[in-house]
């Protein structure tokens, strides 16, 4: 799935919700930071899950 984090801006942000994502289990997260895209790889999770793990650091996702 590809989602926007319209408050993710620089490489801290991307560090920040990359490793995050690691964490909670997703793997093959690709970041476009210029275009402010996350795509992770939802492996049968719901895309409910990515959007916590990103919200509870603070980020605002748009689907
Ligand atoms: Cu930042």
């Amino acid at each position: 799935m590809k989602l926007e984090v319209t408050n993710m801006t620089c490489g801290h942000c991307k560090m920040t919700i990359e490793k995050a994502l690691n964490q909670s289990g997703f793997d093959k997260v690709e970041i476009d930071l210029s275009k402010r895209i996350v795509e992770v790889d939802l492996k049968g999770r719901s895309e409910q899950e990515v959007i916590d793990v990103i919200e509870a650091k603070g980020y605002d996702v748009k689907l």
